[in-house]
């Protein structure tokens, strides 16, 4: 059955990565399954079409046969039960990594999408320099609770798994900001993660890249 996945038609980033249909495309390069991908503007996003997707109206969304998924980390979750290659067979193991995915993104994913909000929404206001600090400090300190722990590990739970992959895409959003940098071992496991050849595939599959602004 075909699956059908929907990115932006004009990608804010120009074409790096960072909107969360990345983290969908990597899982499908993982586990070897082609994947279609229909690209929305802004617009279309909040016409009714995709609103019966997606509630919220944003991307990605999942499609495959009857099933309709919203929310990037369900659709992971939903590849890496499906295919073979991003959850451990033990079941410890396998819960170990569903509670790591979680953790990327309602712990460590939160604060550093703060900073981004914070940057977009309130960059021009009068309190955005003195509120920067705050919010750079909530991200190292999950930083820091998360190098402690990655240690010199390549991966969070033994071998590379659903959990790193979602890790290595919400590390990601702080690249530019030099926090990351700060953390050596962070940096080199988000560096193995973009080194995978399902990564590259994934990246190299975005639409062209978009140096434009997003319109409507
Ligand atoms: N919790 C949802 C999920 O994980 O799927 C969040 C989905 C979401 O935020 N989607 C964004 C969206 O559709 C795109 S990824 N936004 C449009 C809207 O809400 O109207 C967020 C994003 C967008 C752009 C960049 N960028 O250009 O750097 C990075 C991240």
């Amino acid at each position: 059955m075909t699956i059908t996945i929907t990115a932006f038609e004009r990608s804010p980033d120009g074409g790096q990565g960072m909107a969360r249909d990345m983290r969908v495309r990597w899982a499908l390069e993982e586990v070897g399954q082609p994947y279609d991908v229909r690209l929305l503007s802004f617009k279309a996003m909040k016409e009714p079409a995709h609103l019966a997707l997606h509630p919220f109206g944003q991307i990605p969304t999942y499609e495959e046969g009857d099933l309709a998924l919203f929310e990037s980390g369900a659709i992971v979750f939903h590849i890496a039960e499906r295919h073979a290659g991003l959850l451990p067979d033990d079941p410890n193991a396998r819960a170990r990594a569903i509670t790591w995915m979680f953790a990327a993104l309602n712990t460590v994913e939160s604060p550093i999408v703060d900073r981004e909000v914070a940057e977009y929404l309130e960059g021009d206001e009068t309190w955005y320099e003195q509120r920067l600090p705050f919010i750079d400090g909530r991200i190292r300190k999950r930083l820091g609770e998360l190098s402690g722990r990655l240690g010199n590990a390549d991966w969070l739970d033994g071998a590379f798994s659903a959990a790193d992959l979602l890790m290595v895409t919400v590390l990601r959003r702080l690249e530019g900001s030099a926090i990351l940098e700060e953390y050596p071992n962070l940096s080199g496991y988000v560096a193995r993660g973009k080194a995978r050849p399902a990564y590259r595939r994934a990246f190299d599959a975005q639409p062209a890249v978009f140096t434009a602004a997003p319109t409507g």
